[in-house]
């Protein structure tokens, strides 16, 4: 069993009327992110999508194993064969496969089959969890708590990406198995979803029904 060790804690606290404006600053940045469907195929230079990456690898997680892996995309025809391969798979979801229930809560967003942002954009970043890490011998290592420290990681990404001035669209084609054979990801990792990061397309818009944000006391208690 190994002992733990530790260190002090690194914190910085700030006067209480700083820490609300800062509170407020905040949600006032994050607030303005919308999911966007239509990207710009300008550039983004990896250096960025590195530290972005390096952001999310910093997400709290079960046990500190870090049960992530973050395919970075920028190769054309890999981005081909994943729209073509996604673009399958919607066209059934979209065709009968999904729920008409389903269909109906996706109709105020506009979304099709046709995901042209797959090859447009210059980032997919392909997020992957990992049920059980692998030793160097190959002896494997249970992973807990996989899908929320990749949830929390990808949200983290996401803020990341944001900040750092990037649009973003969480891409879910379901379902998403075709994904480890196209980046050739070992049977231990599914994958999570797909993150498409880029500059929004010069006349880019967002459905309106996005903005519905429901207020402070339908989604929080205080007791
Ligand atoms: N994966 C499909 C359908 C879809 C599902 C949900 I839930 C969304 O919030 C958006 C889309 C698609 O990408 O079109």
């Amino acid at each position: 069993m190994t002992q733990p060790t530790f260190i002090p804690l690194d914190f910085t606290e700030y006067p209480p009327d700083e820490m609300q404006r800062r509170a407020e600053a905040f949600y006032a940045e994050l607030s303005r992110r919308r999911t966007v469907r239509e990207f710009s195929d300008r550039p983004v230079p990896r250096a960025l999508i590195e530290t972005c990456l390096l952001a999310a690898g910093s997400a709290p997680n079960g046990a500190n194993l870090q049960p992530w892996h973050f395919v970075a995309v920028a190769a054309p025809a890999i981005k081909r064969q994943i729209r073509a391969a996604a673009e399958a798979e919607e066209r059934e979801f979209y065709s009968g496969r999904a729920p008409q229930e389903w269909i109906d809560a996706l109709a105020p967003l506009g979304t099709d089959p046709n995901k042209p942002f797959l090859e447009i954009a210059p980032w997919l970043i392909v997020i992957f969890g990992q049920s059980y890490g692998l030793l160097p011998d190959g002896r494997k290592v249970k992973h807990y708590y996989v899908q929320e420290s990749v949830g929390i990681a990808t949200g983290m990404l996401i803020t990341a990406l944001h900040h750092a001035g990037l649009a973003t669209l969480t891409h879910t084609p379901n379902p998403m198995g075709f994904l480890n054979d196209l980046l050739g990801r070992p049977a231990n990792e599914r994958p999570f979803l797909i993150l498409v990061a880029g500059y929004p397309a010069a006349d880019a818009r967002v459905p309106t029904h996005a903005l519905n944000k429901k207020p402070l006391n339908e989604i929080a208690t205080f007791i």
